[in-house]
C-alpha cells in the first residue's frame, strides 16, 4: 500500500537522522563524537588535561606488539594506496610506490620513525621503535634527509619530498600530512610514559633535542593538528592497526580536540 510505503520511508529517514545525531557529546561543547566513545574511550570521556592523558595512557597501553620484521608487512596494509593495491603511499613524498620496493637501496622505501628513534634512544627493539602508529613508508633518500630532526616550519624544499622543507635543525612535512605527523608524535607522548623499560617521551618547544626523549616544536604541532584534520586515509590506517595488528587506537585521530585539552 502506498501509504504504508510512505510511512516506512519516513520512519527510515527519521532513523537515519537519529543515527547521525545520536552519538554527539553534550550540546554546547566543541567535543567531536567518535564511534568508539561508548566502548574504547569509555574511561576517558568527560576528562581533561592530565586526567585525560592518564586515562588515555591506560587505554592505549593495552596492545599487541609487532616485531620490527613484522612492520614491513603491516605497513603494506596500513599505508596501501587506495587507488593501487600493489603500492603504498610515501608519507612525506606523497607518491605511490610498489610494495615490493621495500629495502635500503636508493629508490626503495623503508620504515620511517616519525618519532625519531634516537630521541629517547629506543632503537628497533619491540616497543616504541616498532609501534605502527608512528611508522610510515618513506623514500630511503628523503627519510635520510629528515634524519632525526625536530619538526618546525621553514627551510628549502626537499628533493622528491612532495613539498616538504628542511633546514639545519628542523623538518617541515608537506601540508597534507602536517596534522598526521602532529597526531603521531602526540600519540607517542601519551603511550610512552616511562613506566616500562623505555623513556618517557614528551613533546617540547625546541628544535635541538638531540637524543633527549623529546620532540619539538609543540606549538607548531598543535597548529598543524588544527590546520590538517584527519582524513579517510589516516582514519583507515588507525582502523587497520586497531582491528588487525596492535588492537589499540590513536586517540587524537578519533578526537583531535583532545590535543588542546592535554597541551
Ligand atoms: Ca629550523
Ligand atoms: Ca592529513
Ligand atoms: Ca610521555
Amino acid at each position: 500500500m502506498p501509504g504504508t510505503r510512505i510511512r516506512t520511508l519516513a520512519l527510515a529517514a527519521a532513523a537515519a537522522l537519529a543515527a547521525v545525531t545520536l552519538p554527539t557529546a553534550t550540546a554546547g561543547t566543541a567535543t567531536a563524537a567518535s564511534a568508539y566513545d561508548d566502548t574504547y574511550y569509555q574511561d576517558a570521556l568527560g576528562k581533561s588535561g592530565t586526567e585525560l592523558k592518564s586515562a588515555l595512557h591506560t587505554i592505549i597501553s593495552d596492545q599487541t606488539k609487532v616485531s620490527y620484521d613484522g612492520v614491513w608487512d603491516a605497513l603494506k596494509s596500513t599505508d596501501e594506496d587506495p587507488a593501487n593495491s600493489s603500492n603504498v603511499i610515501l608519507l612525506y613524498s606523497g607518491t605511490s610506490r610498489a610494495k615490493s620496493a621495500n629495502g635500503g637501496d636508493t629508490g626503495d622505501w623503508n620504515r620511517e620513525h616519525v618519532w625519531a628513534k634516537s630521541h629517547g634512544d629506543f632503537g628497533t627493539a619491540t616497543g616504541p621503535g616498532t609501534d605502527l602508529h608512528h611508522l610510515r613508508p618513506e623514500d630511503v633518500t628523503v627519510n635520510s634527509v629528515r634524519g632525526n630532526k625536530d619538526f618546525d616550519e621553514g627551510g628549502t624544499e626537499v628533493a622528491n619530498g612532495g613539498g616538504s622543507r628542511t633546514d639545519s635543525d628542523s623538518f617541515e612535512p608537506r601540508d597534507a600530512v602536517k596534522g598526521d605527523v602532529a597526531r603521531m608524535i602526540l600519540y607517542m607522548a601519551v603511550r610512552y610514559e616511562g613506566d616500562d623499560s623505555f623513556a618517557d617521551l614528551e613533546p617540547n618547544d625546541s628544535v635541538d633535542n638531540g637524543s633527549a626523549p623529546n620532540i619539538g616544536k609543540l606549538s607548531v604541532l598543535k597548529k598543524w593538528n588544527d590546520e590538517d584534520p584527519p582524513d579517510a586515509f589516516e582514519e583507515n590506517r588507525n582502523e587497520v592497526i586497531y582491528t588487525t595488528y596492535q588492537h589499540n587506537r590513536n586517540p587524537f585521530i578519533d578526537h583531535p580536540e583532545w590535543v588542546d585539552s592535554i597541551w
